[in-house]
């Protein structure tokens, strides 16, 4: 790696692995080496046993900015190439990943820093931090899922208003309206997001696999669709010990153990 400082840093604990965007003088803004080794990392994440849980969070006061707009001018790359490229591998990775992905955002999600935001699993916000589909303002479409993810959240057109006008919405209104789970306050969240974490690493580790790869095909399917898939899957998870430990736990009156070495 030499001197230069990782754009990526990497932390596992209890099971939860943490990638920290580390560009905190740009808020995080993303450049192409921020993306690739972002999608690497969840890559390497996926088929790590020790990791049952994926935290993506920002260094300082960011969570990520968006395209860094000092690193577009020159780029051999079209517009349509750079995001097949890096933003959306991105967010494929993160929707196919069998395991939990948690958005820590702990300041200011700006662009497809807001479609990162949006694309995680479950969404936990510090007290002070904010989105804004901040596209609009340099006469960009939204991109990196943005488009997709967040009309399904706040219907068209609350969408196209905060897209239109680049409004900055607050943690109070994101959890109003369904943009995250959680809020923390600012000075406990990166603790207040390893125990939300832990507790999670804690749950049935197949189940929710399979659990997330329901909801990410309902999203898209019919009904009749729908109960197809939930029927393959329940075989599968029916057939896993974590369902005859969950079982015989319940019939024990004990807490089921998920983990095992
Ligand atoms: O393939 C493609 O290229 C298309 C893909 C597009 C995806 C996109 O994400 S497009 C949208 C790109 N992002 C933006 O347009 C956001 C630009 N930033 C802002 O609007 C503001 O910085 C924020 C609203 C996010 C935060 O404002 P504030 O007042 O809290 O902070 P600041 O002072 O503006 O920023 C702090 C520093 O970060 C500052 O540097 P300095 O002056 O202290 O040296 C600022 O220049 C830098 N910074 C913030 N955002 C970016 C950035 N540097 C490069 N690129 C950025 N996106």
């Amino acid at each position: 790696m030499g001197m230069t400082e990782a754009v990526i840093t990497e932390t596992t604990q209890a099971g939860v692995r943490t990638l920290t965007l580390n560009r905190p003088d740009k808020l995080n803004a993303a450049n192409d080496a921020l993306l690739l080794d972002l999608t690497g990392a969840l890559r390497r994440a996926a088929t790590d046993d020790s990791v049952r849980v994926v935290v993506i969070t920002g260094a300082g006061r960011g969570f990520c900015a968006g395209q860094d707009l000092g690193d577009v001018s020159g780029r051999d790359m079209t517009f349509t190439e750079h995001l097949n490229h890096t933003y959306n591998p991105l967010i494929r990775t993160i929707r196919t990943l069998g395991k939990p992905v948690i958005s820590a955002v702990n300041g200011v999600a700006a662009g497809a820093g807001a479609s990162l935001a949006l694309a995680g699993d479950i969404r936990l916000w510090a007290q002070g931090a904010s989105l804004i589909e901040v596209f609009s303002n340099i006469a960009l479409v939204p991109d990196s899922g943005s488009t997709w993810f967040l009309p399904r959240l706040v219907g068209y057109h609350r969408a196209f208003e905060l897209m239109a006008l680049a409004e900055r919405v607050r943690a109070e209104d994101a959890l109003r309206l369904g943009l995250c789970e959680q809020v923390f306050p600012d000075d406990t969240f990166h603790a207040d997001v390893q125990a939300y974490a832990e507790r999670l690493a804690a749950r049935p580790a197949n189940a929710l696999k399979l659990t997330k790869q329901a909801l990410v095909f309902a999203q898209t399917s019919t009904l009749d669709e729908a109960l197809d898939q939930e029927a393959a899957l329940q075989q599968i998870a029916g057939d896993h010990w974590e369902h005859e430990e969950g079982v015989t736990a319940f019939k024990e009156k004990r807490p089921a153990q998920f983990v095992r070495e």
